[in-house]
């Protein structure tokens, strides 16, 4: 860090050490000579947290007595990283911990490596969320982030010999977590099950089983705002701990039962990422964490107070539904205000209308979920019935709205027939005030296609908020050197809070003495980011190759296969001696994906990519050209690694898939150019770097459209481009199976007769845009001036604009007076 970067702080180093022993002594009971790299960053952050605690309880108070309305971001996944150097940052105290730490004889990284890092997401989704609430902090905006405090995060990836994906149990929490601070007498009772009874002409729900929600609350520190938000995460407990008559007949499994039953819920983080999963249990962790959130709400803001005039509640706070997830927060809030506080139903249907806000995220029509309704009957009696009685105002409204009988019949948010279900995102259409997709176009597709019936009938709801990331966590701590070189570049550091400031880098892009240093910053991470490669997994990588990524979850929409594919073909190409081995440009692909464990053709391609990479990085006719990596388990921290060390990023999922994407935003902001297809954030990030900063290959959505229409048939692709059909015979013929033509069969079948993603009608156009790339990568020059112009034009990408955007088009409410 530079003199220039270096935060002011309330205490020198020497200080900081003293409290760092201090916590040694009194909270780890160790003397700093017998300590452990672990001990010291568990002092280490309590102390930071202690520097923060002011900051925290003054937020708190002035959000509950000020008059400006709080966010509560509802999210069941928040995919935050590592804690300590985000909080070190934002508290001002790098520096100080640096130097405090050497003072005691540790290596600063090693003391951040003791920290594990927390999956509580399955990716964009839940990362997203992490961003947003860091912005939020930073902008001053009160704020809660309200979900589930996982036991067991997204599962630890391993790759066995054949390289196939395997999953383990993700233990967090098996060593001390120093930022969860667990609030046992802020608790909720969450209820399940039961029977509606009529009482004095009343409906009332008499409950079968109740658990205990407890929250662990983490602070949200913001970057140079003095504020501090709370993220609350909720940990299910029983009440009943034991069964002691059970116990007494010495039946010691059923004596724990509703123990473990009460504890399942808050057991395990789902590792699906874009699919709907119908399990019971997964609806109660939904319940369990909406309802002890806004029942948390109410609390906050009324404190004290038996008779609240719940129809300030609107003015209080706005919830924000991260996808359909929380929906069941709607008929939650209606029941809390009906049956519990005494309101009619108008009235609480104003309120609750006035409370929530929808994100939607997806475009794939299974990955909206639908709730069989006697689940939700069986789980929630009352809730349903509410949902009902919604569904009944709402066909009633909907017919003062339109003639449209079909239409209307499509609208249902309890759908007829005999096994009816209830569609959450139309739940949450229609009874909240806003609903918001995650990129330009991904927002237009809803309009015009997932959501179109609504759209007609209520244009008004709908509004688009593009997606962002927060420069404080992807820039400055993942790419120290290229933060450095910005604030020397713009003579300031200013733009870790204005993300706009960037585009003073522009004229920067006309001055090759600059440009050469920007290529210098690339190619030390690059450096790095081999030391990490060998260091974590023992590959050699050699920096001198072009660093070309591919990280996301391994979806066939995002098409992974596309990229191996073209990988396998020009690996066919040299050995059938098309190309010279001397006309290849040397490249490091790495991939970082995992799969969802019961999701068979993406598991499939993970192990074709582990020995696509075992055969060719092993065959001696490629002299170290290609050299493909595979690091398992990514995660952020390899995210932080890897993104500012990457030239060359995928976006390839196919046209009208990916709702917005967010990696592409922090490889732009990184300086990396991207090859991509016109989908989801991809189309703003091309139309800001500029066209001719970007390589752009494929079909358009409207292509894909009516090549869907007019019948695809993805074998006549194979026939008539050889390199592409070499490719497949590849994979077909066994070279990457030890001759076994079975193994991946079920793959090349499906690339043949049916390949949904419609990867084969692309493999042309993006192998054509590769001798593109490779010729703008031998003028390095050239292409540090593109990848800077990223740089500098990625500014809109910060989520304090997407969460400004918010603020303006939604959420109605701003900073902390
Ligand atoms: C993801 C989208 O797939 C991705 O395009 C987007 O950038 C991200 O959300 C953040 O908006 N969606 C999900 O992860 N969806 C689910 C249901 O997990």
């Amino acid at each position: 860090m530079t003199e220039m970067t270096a935060p002011k702080s309330p205490i020198s180093s020497k200080d900081f050490a003293d409290e760092v022993r201090e916590q040694l002594k009194y909270t780890q009971g160790v003397t700093p000579e017998q300590a452990t790299a672990a001990d010291v960053y568990v002092a280490a952050s309590t102390a930071v947290r202690r520097h923060l605690m002011d900051s925290w309880m003054k937020t708190q108070q002035d959000m509950v007595n000020g008059n400006t309305k709080a966010v509560g971001y509802l999210s069941a996944e928040f995919l935050m990283g590592r804690q300590l150097r985000n909080a070190l940052l934002n508290a001002g105290l790098t520096e100080q911990f640096n130097e405090a730490v050497k003072e005691l004889g540790f290596d600063p990284q090693d003391v951040v490596d003791a920290e594990y890092e927390p999956g509580l997401g399955n990716g964009g989704l839940g990362r997203l969320a992490a961003c947003f609430i860091d912005s939020l902090a930073s902008l001053g905006v009160p704020a809660f982030g309200y979900g589930i405090q996982y036991k067991y995060g997204i599962f630890r990836q391993e790759f066995d010999e054949e390289g196939r994906q395997v999953e383990h149990p993700d233990y967090w929490l098996a060593n001390e977590d120093p930022w969860g601070h667990v609030d046992y007498g802020r608790d909720q009772k969450v209820s399940f099950g039961g029977k509606v009874v009529e009482e004095d002409g009343k409906r009332v729900w008499q409950p079968d089983w109740s658990v205990r929600a407890i929250p662990v609350d983490y602070m949200v520190p913001g970057y140079e705002s003095g504020r501090v938000n709370t993220l609350r995460l909720w940990q299910a407990r029983s009440y009943d701990e034991f069964d002691l008559l059970a116990f007494n007949k010495s039946e010691y499994m059923e004596a724990v039962e509703p123990q473990v039953k009460a504890e399942n819920i808050s057991k395990i983080l789902y590792p699906e990422d874009s699919t709907q999963v119908g399990k019971e249990l997964r609806l109660e962790q939904q319940y369990f964490f909406t309802c002890a959130s806004i029942h948390d709400a109410i609390r906050v803001f009324y404190p004290g107070e038996d008779k609240p005039d719940l129809t300030t509640f609107p003015d209080k706070i706005t919830f924000q539904l991260n996808d359909t997830h929380p929906v069941i927060g709607i008929p939650e809030l209606m029941r809390v205000l009906i049956d519990e506080y005494g309101y009619d139903w108008d009235t609480a249907w104003t309120i609750t209308n006035k409370t929530f806000n929808y994100t939607c995220h997806t475009l794939l029509p299974e990955a909206l979920e639908v709730w069989p309704a006697d689940l939700i009957g069986k789980l929630l009696p009352r809730h349903l019935e509410i949902i009902e009685k919604i569904n009944d105002q709402f066909m009633a409204e909907l017919k003062t709205l339109t003639k449209d009988e079909a239409k209307i019949e499509r609208m249902r948010i309890v759908t007829g027939g005999d096994k009816p279900a209830v569609r959450m995102a139309y739940l949450a259409t229609y009874a909240g005030s806003h609903v918001n997709g995650v990129a330009e176009l991904h927002s237009q597709l809803l309009k015009d296609v997932t959501l179109r019936d609504f759209s007609d009938l209520y244009d008004s709801k709908f509004t688009n908020v593009t997606n962002g990331v927060t420069p404080r966590r992807f820039v400055k701590l993942a790419n120290p050197g290229l933060s450095d070189l910005i604030t020397e570049g713009l003579g300031t550091d200013k733009w870790l809070e204005d993300l706009d400031l960037l585009e003073g880098l522009v004229p920067l892009a006309q001055d090759d003495e600059f440009v050469k240093k920007f290529a210098e910053v690339k190619h030390q991470n690059k450096v790095s980011f081999s030391n990490f490669a060998k260091k974590e997994y023992g590959y050699d990588v050699d920096p001198n190759t072009m660093f070309n990524t591919m990280i996301k979850r391994l979806h066939e929409y995002k098409r992974q296969s596309l990229k191996i594919l073209e990988v396998i073909a020009q690996y066919a190409d040299i050995k059938s001696g098309k190309v010279k081995i001397e006309d290849v440009t040397p490249r490091t692909i790495i991939f970082g994906a995992k799969s969802a464990p019961g999701y068979y053709m993406a598991k499939l391609t993970i192990q074709l990519i582990n020995n696509v990479a075992r055969v060719i990085n092993n065959d001696p006719d490629i002299k170290g050209k290609l050299n493909i990596i595979f690091p398992v388990n990514y995660n952020i921290r390899v995210a932080q690694n890897l993104i500012p060390a990457t030239e060359l990023d995928e976006q390839i999922s196919q046209a009208g898939k990916e709702a917005s994407g967010t990696s592409n935003m922090k490889f732009a902001l990184n300086g990396a150019l991207t090859v991509g297809t016109l989908d989801g954030a991809n189309v703003e990030i091309r139309a800001r770097v500029g066209a001719d900063n970007f390589f752009l290959f494929g079909m358009t959505v409207d292509e894909v459209e009516a090549m869907y229409a007019n019948g695809y048939n993805p074998a006549k692709y194979y026939e008539s481009d050889p390199r592409l059909k070499a490719a497949i015979d590849m994979v077909a013929g066994g070279t990457f199976s030890n001759g076994d033509r079975n193994t991946y069969a079920p793959l090349v079948s499906d690339w043949l007769t049916k390949d949904w993603f419609m990867t084969l009608a692309d493999f042309t156009a993006y192998h054509d845009i590769q001798s593109q790339i490779e010729t703008l990568y031998a003028d390095q020059l050239e292409w540090n001036r593109k990848a800077l112009l990223n740089t500098a034009n990625s500014g809109y990408f910060s989520s304090d604009r997407s969460i400004e955007d918010y603020l303006e088009r939604v959420w109605m409410t701003g900073p902390l007076k």
